[in-house]
């Protein structure tokens, strides 16, 4: 059976999430953050560069959250929750998949640790990326007009990559997204899903580390 090595209040829940959508068992061991935050060390022998979420698969061990949401859905799927390449959404699914981590949740790195230095409080750096957090929020509401879904009609492992971001924004950096109608009403849709609320009651946002 799948193990999902789970760090507390982090992008693991992703793995989870997409596990209870699918309806697949799964095994979850969960590693409490230090006083820091930071992630224990013990994660480093599952994967050396201890971070979450990782899986193990037989023999495999696999980091990466867009990997391995790549890999539970064609690998233990069939494809479920995946759009095939001759589907006329497949580009936005490809788009959106990887969009979370490759753009939103890395500009979304820069402007939380900005935010922990109180000396960049006044940088025009802050007030720079600050401002390229909302463009990027504006696109992406733009964007969700199109359809309930990032891909489209249909909730795809696209969706389970892109909530994380959001949530992060509202939770850790007390982000108003009431200016973002679309992405709201996104999340609030996300949140009826009974597999996304069994998997929050399971490996959802345990403390804030503001
Ligand atoms: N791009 C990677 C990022 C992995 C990552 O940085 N995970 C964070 C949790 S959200 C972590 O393990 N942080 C602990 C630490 O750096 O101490 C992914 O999507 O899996």
């Amino acid at each position: 059976m799948l193990t999902i090595y789970h760090l507390e209040t982090s992008r693991s829940e992703r793995i989870v999430w997409l596990m209870e959508e699918l309806g697949l068992p799964y095994r979850m061991q969960v590693f409490p953050r230090e006083t820091t935050g930071a992630a224990p060390h013990l994660l480093k022998e599952i994967h050396a560069l201890g971070r979450a979420p990782a899986i193990r698969d037989g023999d495999a061990v696999l980091a990466e959250s867009g990997a391995i949401v790549d890999y539970i859905v064609h690998r233990h799927a069939g494809g479920r929750l995946a759009l095939s390449p001759d589907d006329p959404g497949y580009a936005r699914y490809v788009y959106w998949l990887h969009f979370a981590e490759g753009s939103l949740m890395s500009l979304l790195l820069i402007v939380l640790v900005l935010s922990r230095v109180p000396e960049a409080a006044a940088s025009p750096v802050t007030a720079r990326m600050r401002e390229r957090m909302n463009q990027m929020l504006s696109f992406v509401d733009k964007e969700l007009a199109a359809g309930p879904w990032f891909a489209g009609a249909a909730f795809t492992a696209a969706d389970v990559m892109m909530v994380f971001p959001f949530t992060t924004l509202r939770n850790f950096l007390a982000y108003d997204l009431a200016p973002y109608a679309n992405i709201a009403a996104y999340l609030t849709r996300i949140a009826a899903r009974p597999a996304y609320q069994k998997a929050m009651s399971l490996a959802g946002p345990k403390k804030k580390y503001v």
